[in-house]
């Protein structure tokens, strides 16, 4: 277990007494205040960071969430939001003693409005769920990520996730129409609403994507929906050298246009390691420097497979890709998919691990595994996959033990890096605790007063998720 960051000395927080847990029970029910076998909760997903919360609230709605923000503005308790604890960044989880407020019990709400495709939902759906119960009516959600089946929708705006089909639906700006929050005072904030177009005002809602429960408790959203394709078609291409990625990715914006849904990355390292530490098969002989997966959404099979085809006998044709192949079945679509989807797992196997989300202009996506690789040779084994079409690595790096010079000079190094090539430290796992200490890299002043004046406004007495993405006014 580590300590993500440099040590961050507990801030002037009350203690939780008797008298607090007697009013949260009072509240929100007994059952539903949890002071013992909370280390689900108090320990993130990576399983490498954990605080010391004594207490887990589990409100059930956005009134019980307001009555218990309200109590602990007044009695000055630090509180971290968290929703499925599916975050890489330790964003969800307590530095020190802050109580943990779950919004796993807010998902009464559930209403879709089948002609305009405008739902409205409770933040505590997880995300495959309000999924599947979306298919029923010929609707999806328009963000599929790798943790689906445990995070919620809430933490989903609260963390700006981003995942696999950002490539054709967009990001959840593209959707969000409103949300309830409730703010660091305990105030129930309806921002925006559920029209499509509603320019009256600053659209405040937005402030709460990506916001990492900084602002306020997310308790109910209010977004776009998209029609379910009816024809989802994969293939996988084996190629040489990362120019001809690129090349292939300009080749899929031509050739698939609007139907184009994922172009994701995993580099011949990866998918070596893929093959070492999990029971899975490349889907193709030999070793490549490359694989891409592309995905496609569209509403007419026949038309789809004819483009898709094309695609991938034209990538083959001016020899583009070494290799390459459109799933004709779902089990091989899903076989294509795991080898990207379990590409964390098998990193995560591979040893200690240092894991990092960044954005990079597509010129140099790839220099900086490149160069990571070569600076570390014989001392750590450098992976990259990601979300090539978004210009997102996940670039990771595992060593076979817990080597504590590289804990020191790795993060400044990649970070340094990245925002010297007009990159990104973050493009969705968000900042949390584990990139705390680079937040302000690559911003000015002038952003940083204007972030902490907005903190100030939502959250007077810093009481929400403190010791993470914006310090505290406190
Ligand atoms: C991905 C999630 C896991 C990881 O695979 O796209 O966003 O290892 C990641 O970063
Ligand atoms: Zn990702």
């Amino acid at each position: 277990i580590r300590s993500a960051t440099s040590a961050v000395s507990r801030g002037k927080f009350a203690r939780l007494t008797s008298s607090d847990l007697s009013f949260f029970e009072k509240t929100i029910g007994n059952e539903y205040v949890k002071t013992k076998e909370i280390d689900n909760y108090t320990m993130d997903w990576t399983r490498q960071m954990k605080g010391g919360s004594e207490c887990v609230l589990l409100p059930s709605s956005t009134e019980q969430t307001s009555a218990i923000i309200k109590y602990c503005a007044d009695k000055k308790i630090a509180v971290v939001v968290q929703g499925g604890n599916t975050g890489l960044v330790g964003g969800a989880t307590p530095i020190h003693d802050e109580i943990i407020l779950s919004t796993s019990r807010i998902k009464n709400h559930f209403h879709l409005e089948p002609s305009s495709g405008v739902l409205t939902l409770d933040s505590g759906f997880i995300l495959a769920d309000a999924d599947n119960r979306l298919a029923e009516h010929g609707f999806m959600m328009p963000l599929d990520l790798g943790a689906k089946g445990s995070c919620q929708i809430g933490g989903c705006v609260a963390a700006g996730a981003g995942g696999i089909r950002l490539l054709k639906y967009g990001s959840l700006h593209s959707h969000l129409l409103g949300c309830t929050m409730v703010d660091g005072k305990g105030s129930i904030l309806n921002l925006g609403g559920t029209l499509r177009k509603d320019n009256t005002s600053l659209h405040a809602a937005h402030l709460a994507i990506g916001s990492e429960g900084q602002l306020g408790v997310v308790t109910r959203v209010t977004m776009g929906v998209v029609p379910r394709p009816t024809s989802i078609l994969s293939a996988m291409l084996a190629v040489s050298s990362y120019s001809h990625c690129l090349r292939l990715l300009s080749l899929a914006r031509s050739k698939l246009g609007e139907i184009l849904s994922s172009f994701e990355l995993i580099d011949g390292d990866t998918m070596k390691c893929v093959e070492r530490n999990l029971p899975l098969k490349n889907i193709f002989e030999g070793s490549h420097n490359f694989y891409v997966l592309v995905e496609t959404h569209g509403s007419n099979a026949d038309h789809d497979i004819e483009k898709l085809n094309g695609f991938v006998e034209e990538a083959l044709g001016n020899e583009l890709a070494e290799d390459g192949v459109a799933a004709n079945s779902e089990n091989e679509r899903a076989h294509i998919w795991r080898l990207r989807e379990e590409s964390p797992l098998a990193a995560a196997k591979d040893g200690y691990i240092y894991k990092f989300d960044v954005s990079l202009p597509l010129e140099h996506f790839y220099r900086l595994t490149e160069e990571t690789r070569e600076k570390l040779k014989g001392r750590a084994r450098v992976y990259c996959y990601g979300h090539l079409g978004d210009g997102n690595s996940h670039l990771n790096v595992t060593t076979d033990g817990e080597d504590e010079e590289l804990k020191k000079t790795l993060s400044p190094f990649v970070y340094n890096w990245v925002v010297s090539h007009g990159g990104s430290i973050s493009a969705e796992h968000g900042i949390g605790q584990l990139k705390r200490d680079y937040r302000s890299l690559g911003k000015s002043a002038a952003e940083g007063d204007l972030i902490r004046a907005l903190k100030g406004v939502f959250d007077p007495h810093g009481i929400l998720c403190p010791y993470k993405m914006i310090p505290s006014t406190q």
